[in-house]
């Protein structure tokens, strides 16, 4: 069988595929017979395979040119999957601890295959909901944070090299379109993808579209998503799009990559993370009243922020002699305007991830796509009830970003929200 055009595998035509594929037949020790191949995408837009042979392993994830949770009524490219996979191999060098190797792309079947991440893996936010403790998350993912928004920005690179990537990354226009709409626009007006838990929110996704304040905020906000390229960010990074063990951190799913606002990121996954505390309170039963988790969840969320600083301006200050050529050494090579200039940026950061953190809280509960954290709380007034106290804090968070200073009093926030 040839696949010189694309068209949708399925179990069966996936191992034609790889027989045909020596990059992957190889992975597997070019043994067929005792395949298991099964279907197990629960992500929102694209087909996974896992494949698992007795010489070896691997994961086929295949781009559909439509958004797979709608249907096909909503087109959308098959070339996100060039730009997952480009995403993927460039931030797997920079940090290979935490990314997925790419054995294979094919452009024309719009398909990767990588690395398949075998239990006890599995997705972050089914851990948060079960209540389980990752004692190195923060570590991890400040690391993959600080390393990927670093190298990838004008602090490292040349100008030159700066804007050849971010004109390859342009061609992901779709993608930035789909959260242009679903994340700054849909949440603030009447949308036919929109909902929310009815009837006990509707008052409150109507506030959300009478909000003159909200509006204005979420307007820079968006922006700046659409006009800062300030490093190439993973455009998706929510807890469902983290693989973990007790022990590793795996970072999947950059199809949404970009040239964009660092903030986005952070925000992304601290905003998850603070929905994850959230529906706690839904989860908790007379075994469990999740206290300790959610303190856990706070001292991560507080941890994630710090060491991302910590990290992020050690390497600043390693390579403050190096070719990036956002702040020339012969201009600012004195001490004390390093440390203000570095006080600047990062005061800047800090605010642009509290802002689109709560700008990707609010989405969750008034836009179209909603996350399990909340959505598996099956009583719908409790549901509702922890959704109210994540969006009136996502609120406060974006309309009064630029007077919070440190990790430390949003954690206080969190904690004193009624
Ligand atoms: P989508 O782009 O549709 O959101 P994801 O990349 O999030 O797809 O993948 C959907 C699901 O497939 C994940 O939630 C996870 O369960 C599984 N998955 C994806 N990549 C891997 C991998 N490399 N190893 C193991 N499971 C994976
Ligand atoms: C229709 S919106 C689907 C969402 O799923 C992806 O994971 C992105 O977050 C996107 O906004
Ligand atoms: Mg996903």
């Amino acid at each position: 069988m040839a696949f010189t055009e694309y068209r949708r595998l399925d179990e069966d035509s996936l191992i034609e595929y790889i027989k045909a594929t020596p990059s992957l037949s190889s992975k597997i020790g070019n043994k067929f017979d005792d395949l298991t191949i099964k279907e197990v995408g629960d992500g929102n837009l694209n087909f996974v395979y896992i494949v698992i042979g007795t010489s070896g392993s691997f994961v086929i994830k295949q781009a559909l040119p439509y958004i797979r949770c709608i249907g096909e009524s909503w087109p959308m490219t098959k070339e996100r999957a060039y730009f997952e996979a480009m995403a993927l191999k460039e931030h797997g060098q920079l940090c290979p601890g935490h990314v997925p190797e790419v054995y294979h792309f094919d452009h024309t079947m719009a398909l990767i295959g990588m690395r398949y991440l075998e239990p006890p893996h599995i997705i972050l936010r089914k851990g948060l909901i079960a209540g389980i403790e990752y004692p190195l998350l923060a570590e991890h993912m400040s690391e993959y944070m600080a390393r990927t928004l670093f190298c990838t920005s004008l602090l490292y690179r040349t100008t030159m090299e700066h804007k050849r990537a971010v004109a390859d990354f342009c061609g992901n226009v779709e993608l930035c379109r789909l959260t242009e709409q679903v994340v700054f626009s849909d949440p603030y007006k009447v949308s036919q993808y929109n909902r929310c838990t009815s009837p006990f929110l509707d008052r409150d996704a109507e506030a959300v579209r009478g909000d003159n304040i909200l509006k204005l905020e979420v307007a820079e906000l968006k922006s700046k998503f659409c006009e800062r390229a300030q490093a190439l960010i993973h455009g998706d990074l929510h807890t469902g799009s983290v693989m973990v063990t007790h022990d590793s951190t795996q970072i999947i799913d950059p199809e949404f990559a970009f040239y964009g606002p660092m903030g986005f990121d952070i925000g992304a996954f601290l905003g998850n993370l603070i929905l994850a505390y959230f529906a706690q309170d839904g989860h908790a039963d007379q075994g469990n009243d999740r206290k300790t988790y959610k303190k856990w969840i706070l001292k991560t969320i507080e941890e994630t922020w710090t060491l991302f600083h910590d990290k992020f301006t050690a390497l600043w200050h390693q390579h403050k002699d190096g070719s990036g050529e956002a702040y020339l050494p012969e201009i600012y090579n004195n001490p004390d305007l390093q440390l203000l200039i570095q006080e600047k940026y990062m005061k800047e950061l800090f605010h642009d991830t509290l802002g689109f953190g709560a700008a990707k809280m609010i989405r969750r509960i008034v836009g179209v796509a909603h996350v399990e954290d909340f959505e598996s709380i099956t009583d719908a007034s409790k549901r509702a009830a922890c959704e109210r106290r994540a969006l009136e804090l996502a609120k406060t968070l974006l309309k009064e970003r630029r007077k919070f200073q440190t990790i430390t009093e949003v954690v206080s926030a969190i904690q004193l929200q009624p």
